[in-house]
């Protein structure tokens, strides 16, 4: 496919653990697209920093007391969608190839975890899923931003819009950390009763993690983490930076918990938009990356797949 390419991609963590694609479990897949970035330029570098850094990470978790990349048989997917060196990808053929990619790993039985480039990428990544069965799935965002306007700069495929991309189909969201969004998202959240988890209650709320676990849904969670989510002093590296965002260990202390509670179908890390001369903002987002390889490697739901195929 035209918007497919063959650069080669550095593996997540670094070659020495890389998996075969019909022996993985966890497949990386690298979407360098940027076209309607309106502030900070640069997340379709995004993906390449990340797997660069990534192999800077210790294989040994601490918290979950082992070294998970070996169990979790990563693959890194070649990039798709690709903007980078001025090719030109439309949001229809970028929303295309990720919804068609994504379905294929989905039916080969793959746990997916997308790196952005921008965050209307998430739109075909969630397609996908809803695609590949009836059931239904809660949207869990970590975000800034409501990204729920219809429209932005002429365009309802622009970053800004994707939660509200979700919302067309049906889906429930949960929005995480918001502390940026406009009278219409506003006004939005009320007409649909959207449970917000706002960054300030995070602030005041020691039980916002209880609250937020008891306002899902489903059984089900797709989780799109916009890197805007967390503390700019943690990611300066993003297209729009937000003062007042998640610290890591409430982050990773939420998401453990999720996996803990529900099935995650799958996770996307959108918007690393690398700034020069600072290692930080990526080496954080990787170190995100085997945080969420971690917690679904160790959820139960896996744990007992693994039982299954042994006996
Ligand atoms: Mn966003």
């Amino acid at each position: 496919m035209l918007v497919q390419t063959s650069t080669t991609v550095q593996p997540f963590l670094g070659s020495e653990i890389k998996s075969n694609y019909e022996a993985s479990r966890v497949v990386i897949l690298p979407i360098p697209y940027e076209a309607t970035t309106t502030y900070r330029k640069g997340c379709e570098n995004g993906p390449d920093d990340l797997l660069e850094a990534s192999v800077q990470l210790e294989y040994y978790d601490d918290e979950l007391d082992g070294e998970i990349c070996w169990a979790a048989q990563i693959y890194t997917h070649p990039q798709i969608a690709d903007t980078r060196n001025g090719q030109v990808v439309t949001s229809e053929q970028m929303l295309q190839v990720t919804r068609e990619t994504v379905s294929q790993l989905i039916q080969d039985d793959k746990f997916v975890i997308s790196l952005g480039g921008e965050h209307s990428i998430t739109t075909g990544i969630v397609q996908a899923y809803r695609d590949a069965s009836p059931e239904p799935f809660t949207v869990i965002q970590i975000d800034a931003h409501g990204d729920m306007r219809h429209e932005y700069e002429g365009s309802i495929h622009n970053h800004a819009c994707v939660m509200r991309r979700v919302l067309d189909m049906g889906l429930p969201t949960l929005p995480i950390a918001i502390r940026a969004v406009c009278q219409e998202e506003a006004d939005l959240i009320k007409a649909k009763s959207i449970p917000v988890i706002w960054a300030r209650e995070i602030a005041k709320d020691p039980d916002w993690m209880e609250k937020a676990i008891a306002a899902i849904p489903t059984e089900r969670v797709f989780i799109t983490i916009d890197l805007d989510g967390l503390d700019p002093t943690l990611i300066p590296g993003v297209g729009t930076p937000e003062p007042g965002g998640l610290n890591w260990y409430a982050l990773t202390t939420f998401l453990r918990r999720v996996f803990e509670t529900h099935q995650v179908i799958g996770c996307d890390v959108m918007e690393l938009a690398p700034v020069v001369d600072s290692v930080v903002s990526q080496f954080t987002a990787a170190k995100l990356v085997y945080k969420l390889i971690g917690y679904q490697a160790t959820a139960k739901s896996w744990v007992r797949l693994d039982k299954e195929q042994d006996g």
